[in-house]
């Protein structure tokens, strides 16, 4: 497989699997070569509808994917579907991939559906970033669909699922943590919420409590609530139902390309501040004299804020 940008990019656009496969390998490990290429496909970017799916860990989000993926192929044999999923808290991608592997099995065979699993290990620029980029490269390569899946629900998960058009959150009867998240508004409230293992008893309470918290909001879009059974594949038609009502709203007044130009910006804002953060701990470690302006603090020389002041100015301004 040849590794320059120019053959690779043009192969990437004309639908070739395996140098899609070499492509995202290079973005996730933060090589430059990943870069370039990105940064050749962008303008053939644009097309892909992008959905999120993001949801504590456990709640059936891989399998609800699975189920998606299903409907629609069957749906629309057309349209080749892009999946990455993010498992911040996995260190091995090996390890991320072998229960996708389980879930999404029945997939793997079909050449119109790419599947990535990508852990926490390499990742130079941060898991945000190597997702975003192998989002833009499934988008180039042809995916009319590109599903995130992340699990989690704290700022970092959410961020990643931020890209998306519409960003589905997973919730299953025992997801306490979430419904709390929510209720305290700690986590954006997002377009669609599913409640899955609705086999379960205590989803009927989850849905009323879900909907509680939502009758407090006030927006131009109400999230729906969607009950599934991801396993049986029960519900998932009602899923694609609502996926599609809101991306009819989007398609409306402008508010796609809105949402977009604010999900990109923010994720530029996103990206530069974690590069920041990355250069300002790499300059400490290595410039003994900002080690000293942190040792200073402590041995209160310094007050905090100026010490702030003086990383900044040393790592920023120079
Ligand atoms: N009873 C029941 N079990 C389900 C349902 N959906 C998924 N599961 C099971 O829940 C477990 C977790 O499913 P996954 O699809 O891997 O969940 P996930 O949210 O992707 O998990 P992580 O990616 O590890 O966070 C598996 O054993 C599934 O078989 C459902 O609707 N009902
Ligand atoms: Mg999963």
């Amino acid at each position: 497989m040849p590794t320059d940008p120019e053959t690779l990019a043009a192969r990437v656009r004309a639908g070739d699997r395996r140098a899609l496969a070499r492509a995202i390998s290079l973005v996730e490990n933060g090589a430059e070569a990943g870069h370039d290429l990105v940064s050749r496909l962008y303008p053939h970017t644009g097309e892909a509808r992008l959905l999120g799916i993001t949801g504590p860990p456990g709640v059936g989000k891989s399998s609800l994917v699975g189920a998606l993926v299903t409907e629609g192929r069957a749906a629309r044999p057309d349209d080749q579907i892009g999946i990455v999923t993010v498992d911040p808290s996995s260190p091995f991608t090996e390890g991320a991939l072998l229960g996708d592997r389980i879930r999404l099995t029945e997939h793997f065979l079909d050449r119109g559906v790419f599947i990535r699993s990508m852990g926490t290990r390499g990742h130079l620029g941060g898991l945000a970033e190597a997702s975003l980029q192998a989002a833009l490269l499934l988008d180039a390569w042809g995916a009319a669909e590109v599903f995130l899946e992340t699990v989690g629900v704290g700022q970092s998960e959410i961020e990643i699922a931020r890209i998306a058009d519409t960003i589905v959150l997973v919730l299953m009867p025992g997801s306490g943590d979430a419904v709390q998240a929510l209720k305290a508004g700690v986590m954006e409230i997002p377009d669609i919420i599913v409640i899955n293992k609705a086999d379960h008893p205590m989803a009927r309470t989850l849905h009323a409590q879900v909907r509680s918290i939502l009758t407090l909001e006030r927006r131009d879009w109400t999230p729906p609530i969607v009950e599934t059974e991801a396993v049986r594949g029960e519900g998932v038609d009602t899923l694609w139902a609502r996926i599609a009502d809101h991306r009819e709203f989007l398609a409306q007044d402008g508010r796609l390309e809105a949402r977009r130009r604010a999900n990109l910006e923010s994720e530029v804002f996103t990206l530069a501040s974690a590069r920041a953060l990355r250069r300002l701990q790499a300059r400490v470690a290595e410039d003994p004299r900002l080690r000293e302006a942190l040792d200073a603090m402590h041995r209160r020389e310094l007050d905090p804020l100026s010490c702030t002041m003086q990383l900044f100015e040393e790592v920023f301004d120079r």
